[in-house]
């Protein structure tokens, strides 16, 4: 069995934050916010939550707010989901909730729901199922899930659901490991798991895994570390972790590492990144392996702060089994 290197991935996660005079830093400005997100969740799951400094990031994030209670990526970027999504989940992961009004947050969030249930990713309007998804994932953890049209936000996925059991980015489009972690992650948190077809969904989930163990994120892809995620939390979702086979999975995932400066890539050979390093590290936390802390397959958060999530995803319908 290949070995895991955490020192050094907490090192990796560490350097990035050293970088800020570089020129190659760490992620360019407009994925600063989700790139925090993913190191700190890296490191959370790696137990060593306490490797980044907590004040100055708590008052990065908090530089990023805009006065219609979303955030920015960085200062002075205009506001976004996606990055409201991440300061949140950054706050909460620093038990620093606290220090921002969950009011405001939830009317930008609510704020960009359409009339037709769909949410939209800014001002700007760009729609899909993962912005219903974040704006669940954000109001929930916030406890505001009372601001957004649920039933709406529910119909609108369902619309996206296609005749292989998947589900894509609009009604019509082409099914996608991603999507379908979004729109299963949106009818867990909404409690209608119950719409999803359980057993021909796990049948196209479980048909992603390659013969090298790697997962794809539709037919015909090359295996990609962080479809590790997108597939094997939807599995989880469906109750249905143990349809891939996951000491091949976890070989795949260890084969990705960097074993000099740290962090994971896409696969093997090729060059690290935050995000393959947080997907990769949840990927591996979901398959158990020793020394990591549980995650949350809905959430991608340690499963030991999700006490704190004001309005948690009820069991799946499927848990009485
Ligand atoms: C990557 N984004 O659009 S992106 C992302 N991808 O912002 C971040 N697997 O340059 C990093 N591919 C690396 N660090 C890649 C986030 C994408 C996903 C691209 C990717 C991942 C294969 C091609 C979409 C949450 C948020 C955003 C996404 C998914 C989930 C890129 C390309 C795209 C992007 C950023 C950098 C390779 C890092
Ligand atoms: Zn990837």
């Amino acid at each position: 069995m290949g070995q895991f290197y955490r020192e050094k991935h907490i090192a990796y996660v560490q350097s990035l934050d050293k970088k800020q005079d570089e020129l190659e830093y760490w992620l360019s400005e407009h994925l600063r916010m989700n790139g925090i997100y993913w190191g700190l969740t890296a490191l959370q799951l790696m137990k060593a939550g306490d490797a980044l400094p907590r004040d100055e990031m708590i008052a990065y994030v908090l530089s990023c707010q805009h006065a219609n209670g979303g955030f920015g990526a960085h200062p002075g970027h205009d506001a976004h989901i996606l990055s409201t999504l991440s300061a949140v989940q950054i706050l909460f992961m620093q038990d620093a909730l606290d220090r921002i009004d969950a009011d405001a947050v939830a009317s930008y969030v609510a704020g960009l729901q359409r009339p037709d249930g769909v949410v939209a990713g800014d001002e700007y309007g760009e729609v899909d199922t993962r912005f219903v998804y974040v704006a669940l994932n954000c109001l929930s953890i916030l406890g505001k899930l009372d601001r957004l049209d649920v039933d709406g936000a529910v119909g609108f996925i369902d619309r996206c659901k296609n005749y292989d059991g998947g589900y894509g980015m609009v009604p019509g489009a082409e099914s996608h490991a991603a999507q379908i972690f979004t729109c299963l992650g949106a009818l867990a948190i909404a409690g209608r798991l119950d719409l999803v077809d359980r057993d021909l969904l796990s049948w196209w989930l479980c048909e992603r895994q390659l013969p090298t163990g790697g997962l794809n994120g539709r037919p015909e892809k090359l295996p990609d570390v962080c479809y590790s995620w997108w597939v094997l939390s939807s599995l989880d979702m469906l109750g249905r972790v143990d349809w891939v086979d996951g000491a091949a999975l976890r070989e795949f995932i260890l084969g990705a590492q960097d074993d000099e400066a740290g962090g994971m890539a896409d696969r093997a050979g090729d060059v690290a990144d935050v995000f393959h390093t947080c997907f990769g590290v949840a990927g591996l936390a979901l398959l158990g392996h020793d020394g990591l802390d549980a995650v949350n397959a809905v959430y991608c958060l340690p499963q030991r702060m999700m006490g704190r999530v004001a309005t948690p995803a009820p069991p799946p319908p499927w848990a009485a089994e």
